[in-house]
């Protein structure tokens, strides 16, 4: 195993090139043949030396020309050929490699696998080289021409990229289909799919008249789960030719769900591959967030058609180029189709949680990464979700308009070709007419940016300034930082909550400013009293906010600020005042108070629930313990576990009647994916979360859970039972075993709930879990929810004072190194996150790390982590 870093800086555009290549895939799950005929091109006239990647197969042949070739050297990851025989001339000639493959040995999910009783591939990043020998690069881009032989009977559809040109019978039992894909692509985008489905058949015409095949395939029994995601992606390619001018290019869209995935799904050109986690719903089996993730996930491998497919990454470092791209088109999307405060807030809350978590970690790096040992590891929440919120300021910043100018001016420059990041902030100067200098630092800079704000009001001249200044702390990756271009969204409300204008020398000033400096004063003029500032409006940027808010103010804003998101984050801040404040007097064995004035301020905010279901609900909702965690430099699991729970009761107690009184007066009676009746389950099921904790609980979450007649309903009962302990819990908890075990899928939802569960013997119980009939080690979706939950999402159990949670996870990764890394890799991430928990919690979590580190065959996966945490 080669565990050495490449460095950005190192980028050189590539000697050769492929232009067609054709592939004949004999399919078998044991013994796979593949023959790879390609057409290269010499791109630099003195190279003489080819090096192709590609491991994890049986190498049987190679031909030059059609002449058998011998003048190569191999090693465990790739094949070098000498060619300095070519003639000086020949700056074009055919390789024709010949590899089997076993794909049902293939744990790892990448390069061609099986999955249940289909075979089906996963490329990117770097899987394609698992196939065959290739120039597996992104900046390499050919035209695929595959075709695919196979059994009939067990592969009645043999699918690939593009259109299907050809297909035939033989007289074995064996059919084959050729396919074609006229857009040249990078190897990650090509796929392949071998199985027996039931498919949904619909169309889509496009703002030019086009008609577009839409094809969705699922294991079969499961049609009655596909209308939903199908649905979806009609909605999906309407709305990215209304906002974004963008029409779909094939005559054929496919979506295959499988079981076995490494993620969430892949956007090859034309034939998208899905988790069936975000394919498949109905109301019996999914909850209305389960449908609206999988809207928001077909739309992002959708909108991939052109911000990743169409214009591609030049190399892996810009990977944030099609990544933050595209979760900025997807987040939009969600937004103008369903609620945009509700949708920024629930981005924000991912954001400021797991993000900043990870920019405080030793996996800190900038949205474009400097230094990658294995790439897999970099498609992260910083990469993906931080590459969004660069985006979305460059769009505050530049506005609509001007935002879809540059995006025209990035297509029109860069369609059919490979990208740089850099390439898509110089098509936004460019269209916009503007220097973006220092902005692009966002790009290069890892850390979360920290901005003291303080305030003076000048009652004599009416002025009101705010001095910023900004801060950003040194990462694991990088010591030395700079001052970066930050969108800075004000509002200020006076007293009576009555917004002001923001004026300079009575002029109108934009609500925007622009922090450009280490420190920097913003003035207002005609401010005829001390306003109550409301900061980072929107989260207009991914940074950390210090301006010292009294309860008062905070009070104000949540009761008078115009803007939704205002009023969700002045909660936010007022319940992690109050944590903060319990949490110092837990440790030191003092009595445990919540704050009267925002107990009456909440209650109010209930009894206005009418005026907006789904905002009261967030912000009743009590943040989650891993939320509050990264409020702290040293996490007390413990402490914040039990002074969350007592915020959770308090409120309960106090909220109580009217809890009760909207409980009962929300009746919904056929489920309906809407927006509106999302709101009011939304908040049905908060009234029941509170209610579990009170002497109501038990008969009430009885009766919701036995009455439910969808999903959303159902699992917030059984959810509330197993956290509130109640005496129904086991009950319930066997029933829906019963009912769902042959359902890996919905049963992942029980696992996981099994494994968050509060009980002092939830790792006993989880132990156990590892050998229920309905857990598969090798499905990555069990091992997420039950392990991943208990690792990520139970702070308190995996992180017991004895280190057994530590010891558990470390015996599964060292099982998970063998099968599956990449799955592995990502759930050791609380474990190297030691730095942020006490010095004996440090010892134990470090010494599980060691002995990680000297597991035999250790993958580069967990290496590069490892390695990084014990610098
Ligand atoms: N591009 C894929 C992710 C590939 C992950 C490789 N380890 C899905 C997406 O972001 O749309
Ligand atoms: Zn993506």
């Amino acid at each position: 195993m080669q565990t050495k870093a490449k460095y950005r800086k190192d980028y050189r555009s590539p000697d050769f090139t492929v232009t067609d290549i054709f592939l004949d895939f004999q399919l078998d799950p044991e013994k796979t043949v593949v023959t790879a005929k390609s057409q290269y091109q010499r791109l630099n006239p003195e190279a003489t030396s080819l090096r192709l990647d590609g491991h994890s197969f049986q190498f049987a042949a190679i031909h030059l020309n059609g002449e058998d070739f011998k003048h190569y050297q191999q090693d465990s990851e790739s094949l070098t050929l000498d060619l300095s025989s070519l003639k000086e001339s020949a700056a074009q000639f055919e390789l024709e490699i010949v590899t089997y493959l076993k794909p049902a040995e293939n744990t790892s999910l990448q390069g061609l696998y099986q999955s249940g009783d289909a075979l089906c591939t996963q490329c990117e990043a770097e899987g394609f080289r698992q196939i065959t020998y290739m120039l597996d690069r992104p900046d390499v881009l050919a035209r695929y021409t595959t075709k695919i032989t196979a059994e009939k009977a067990k592969y009645p559809y043999l699918l690939s990229n593009g259109n299907r040109i050809a297909s035939g019978e033989l007289d074995n039992g064996f059919h084959w289909v050729e396919w074609q894909d006229p857009f040249p692509k990078p190897s990650y985008l090509f796929a392949l799919v071998a199985g027996d489905f039931d498919v949904l058949q619909d169309s889509f015409i496009t703002q030019s008249g086009r008609e577009v095949k839409l094809e969705l395939y699922v294991d079969r029994g499961n049609l009655d789960r596909a209308d939903w995601a199908m649905q979806s992606l009609k909605k999906s390619m309407k709305w990215d030719e209304e906002r974004f001018g963008l029409e779909y290019d094939l005559d054929i869209y496919m979506i295959v769900a499988v079981d076995f995935f490494n993620m969430g799904a892949m956007e090859n050109k034309g034939l998208n591959i899905f988790n069936d986690k975000f394919v498949l719903a109905n109301p019996q089996t999914a909850t209305d967030e389960d449908y609206l993730a999988i809207e928001s996930v077909i739309a992002h491998e959708y909108f991939h058609n052109w911000t990743g497919n169409r214009v591609t990454c030049r190399d892996w470092f810009q990977l944030s180029l099609k990544e933050g791209l595209t979760v900025f088109r997807d987040q939009e999307f969600s937004s103008d189709t369903g609620s945009r405060a509700v949708n920024r807030i629930n981005n924000v809350k991912f954001l400021r949680t797991v993000q900043f978590a990870e920019d405080a970690s030793p996996m800190s790096h900038p949205i474009r990464p400097e230094k990658v040992i294995e790439m897999n590891n970099f498609y992260t929440v910083t990469v993906y979700e931080k590459g969004a919120e660069v985006i979305r300021m460059l769009h505050t910043l530049l506005g609509e308009q001007g935002f879809q100018a540059g995006m025209r001016e990035y297509i029109a420059q860069n369609d059919g070709k490979a990208a740089t990041c850099e390439d898509f902030v110089q098509a936004m100067e460019k269209a916009n007419d503007v220097d973006l200098s220092q902005f692009r630092r966002w790009y290069s800079q890892s850390g979360t940016p920290e901005l003291t704000i303080n305030d003076s009001y000048d009652e004599r001249s009416h002025t009101y300034r705010l001095q910023v200044s900004q801060h950003t702390p040194a990462t694991a990756d990088q010591m030395d930082k700079v001052n970066l271009h930050i969108p800075l969204k004000i509002a200020l409300y006076d007293e009576q909550g009555i917004m002001q204008s923001l004026q300079y020398h009575g002029e109108l000033v934009s609500d925007v400013l622009d922090v450009t400096e280490q420190t920097q004063t913003f003035e207002f003029h005609n401010i005829y009293s001390r306003p109550v500032p409301a900061l980072l409006c929107d989260f207009s940027a991914p940074v950390r906010l210090d301006y010292d808010y009294s309860t008062k103010q905070l009070i104000t804003l949540l009761k008078f600020a115009k803007n939704d998101f205002v009023r969700w984050d002045a909660v936010q801040m007022l319940f992690s005042n109050e944590l903060r404040r319990n949490l110092s007097q837990y440790q030191q064995g003092q009595p445990l108070e919540f704050s009267q004035e925002i107990l009456t301020a909440l209650h109010q905010v209930l009894e206005n629930h009418q005026k907006d279901p789904e905002l009261t609900t967030l912000i009743l909702t009590l943040p989650k313990e891993t939320e509050f965690a990264e409020l702290f430099k040293t996490i007390d699991p413990e402490g914040i576990a039990v002074v969350r729970d007592f915020m959770l009761r308090t409120l309960a107690d106090y909220l109580k009647s009217d809890l009760f009184r909207i409980y009962q007066q929300i009746h919904l009676e056929d489920y309906r994916v809407v927006q509106q009746d999302i709101a009011l389950r939304a908040l049905r099921n908060l009234c029941l979360n509170y209610l579990a904790y009170t002497h109501l609980g038990n008969n009430l979450v009885y009766k919701h859970y036995v009455n439910a007649n969808n999903m959303t309903d159902c699992l917030a009962a059984l959810s509330v039972a197993t956290k509130a302990q109640l005496p129904c819990r086991d009950e319930l908890l066997a029933d829906f075993e019963q009912k769902w075990q042959h359902d890996g899928l919905v049963m992942d939802k029980w696992f996981t709930l099994q494994a968050t569960r509060p009980d002092a013997d939830v790792l006993q119980i989880v132990v156990q879990l590892m050998d229920h009939p309905s857990f598969n080690f090798n499905n990555p979706n069990r091992v997420r929810a039950l392990v991943g939950s208990f690792a990520s999402q139970n702070p308190r159990a995996f992180h017991a004072a004895d280190g057994s949670g530590y010891r558990f996870l470390t015996d599964i990764l060292i099982r998970l190194n063998e099968t599956n890394p990449q799955v592995a890799s990502r759930l050791i991430e609380p474990l190297i996150r030691f730095k942020r928990y006490d010095a004996q919690r440090q010892t134990l979590m470090k010494r599980a790390l060691e002995r990680l580190s000297e597991v035999e065959n250790l993958s580069k996966d967990l290496f590069e982590k490892i390695e990084k945490a014990l610098q």
